[in-house]
C-alpha cells in the first residue's frame, strides 16, 4: 500500500537561543523534500506550518516550571499542544506524520502525539542527549530537553502536556551521541535508556549500532519515531546548525542509518512518525543542511539506488 506521508512544519524557534531555525520548514521544503519522498515511491500532503508567533513579541518568563529554569515554556506548551493534535491527527487518518523544524523542543509535540493511542519507542540521531531537565540545564533551552520532558523527568513529571503517554524509557535509543552536560550524562546513566555513542560507531560500526538501537527501539511497541536533529552530522558536512559540534556522523553513515531504518520497516512495518529538526539556514552554505535533510527524508521512506 503507498504510504500517505503529510508533511507538517514546525517553525518553533522557542528552544533554542540563536534564531533562524524557525526557518528550517521552509528552508527543507525548498530542497525538494516533496519530489524525493514521491520518487521513494510515498504520497505526499503537505499541510503547511503551524503558527507560531515570534519570540521577541513573548515574555520568556511568562510560565515556569515547578524548580529550575525552562525559557518560553508558555510558548513551547502551546506549540507541542497543536502539534501534538496535528501528529496523533495525522496518525488516526491513516497518515504517516513527518515534521520539519524547528528547533528540538518541537519533539516533545511529535512524541506526545505519536504515543498518544500506541505503545512507542524512539530512535534519536543527535550529537546531544536532550536529557536535561529544568533542573539540570546549564541553558535554560528546551530544545536540550525533550526525550527528559517526554518521559516525564524532573519538574516535567507535573507537566502532563510534555508527556509521551506511551513511550518507556527501554525503547529510547540515543545513536551518536558526542556532547552531554555533566548532570545530563549522570541521568542517561541512571535511567533505562540505552545509549549509543560516536565512539561505539568508531568501534562497532554504523551498522551494527543502528541495527540494535533499531532492536530496542521496535521491541514491544506498536512503531517507532525517528528524531534526527541534523547536529548529528559533522559540521562540515551539516553547517547549518544552532549547535555544532565536531567528530560526527558522515553523510555516508546517516544516508545508510536511514537506509536501516527504510529496510527494517519493509520487514516489519514499525516506522510510525518522523521528524528532522535544528536546520539553521542563516547558518547554513547554499542550503546543504536543508538537502541532506531532504534526501535523508526520502531515504528512510524507501528510497534506494537500485
Ligand atoms: N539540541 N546540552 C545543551 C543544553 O543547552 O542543554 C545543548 C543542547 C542542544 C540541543 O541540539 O537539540
Ligand atoms: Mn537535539
Ligand atoms: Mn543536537
Ligand atoms: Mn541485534
Amino acid at each position: 500500500m503507498t504510504r500517505d506521508v503529510r508533511i507538517i512544519g514546525a517553525p518553533s524557534d522557542y528552544g533554542a537561543n540563536r534564531r533562524g531555525v524557525d526557518m528550517g520548514p521552509s528552508a527543507i521544503r525548498y530542497a525538494d523534500l516533496a519530489a524525493g519522498i514521491e520518487a521513494a515511491g510515498a504520497a505526499v500532503t503537505d499541510v503547511g506550518d503551524l503558527a507560531v508567533p515570534r519570540a521577541e513579541e513573548r515574555d520568556p518568563n511568562r510560565e515556569t516550571p515547578a524548580t529550575g529554569r525552562a525559557n518560553f515554556l508558555r510558548e513551547t506548551r502551546e506549540v507541542s499542544q497543536s502539534l501534538a493534535d496535528a501528529v496523533a491527527g495525522a496518525l488516526s487518518e491513516g497518515a504517516f506524520p513527518l515534521v520539519l523544524g524547528g528547533d528540538h523542543s518541537v519533539a516533545i509535540g511529535s512524541l506526545a502525539g505519536s504515543s498518544r493511542d500506541a505503545e512507542i519507542g524512539a530512535i534519536w540521531f543527535d550529537a546531544h542527549g536532550d536529557f536535561n531537565t529544568p533542573e539540570t540545564s546549564p541553558s535554560g533551552n528546551v530544545h536540550g530537553m525533550p526525550v527528559a520532558a517526554a518521559l516525564g523527568k524532573g519538574s516535567f513529571a507535573d507537566l502532563e502536556w510534555a508527556n509521551a503517554p506511551g513511550l518507556r524509557e527501554e525503547n529510547v535509543a540515543y545513536v551518536g551521541l558526542r556532547d552531554i552536560d555533566a548532570d545530563e550524562r549522570c541521568a542517561i546513566n541512571e535511567s533505562d535508556v540505552t545509549a549509543f555513542t560516536m565512539s561505539d560507531i568508531d568501534e562497532r560500526g554504523i551498522s551494527d549500532v543502528v541495527e540494535d538501537a533499531l532492536d530496542v527501539a521496535s521491541t514491544g511497541v506498536d512503531g517507532i519515531h525517528v528524531s534526527f536533529d541534523l547536529d548529528w552530522l559533522d559540521p562540515n558536512e551539516a553547517p547549518g546548525v544552532g549547535t555544532p559540534v565536531r567528530g560526527g556522523a558522515t553523510y555516508r553513515e546517516a544516508h545508510w542509518a536511514l537506509e536501516a531504518v527504510a529496510e527494517r520497516d519493509a520487514a516489519e512495518g514499525v516506522l510510525r512518525s518522523m521528524e528532522f529538526v535544528e536546520v539553521n539556514p542563516i547558518l547554513d552554505r547554499s542550503n546543504q543542511t536543508a538537502e541532506i535533510a531532504a534526501e535523508l527524508a526520502a531515504s528512510a521512506l524507501g528510497k534506494r539506488t537500485l
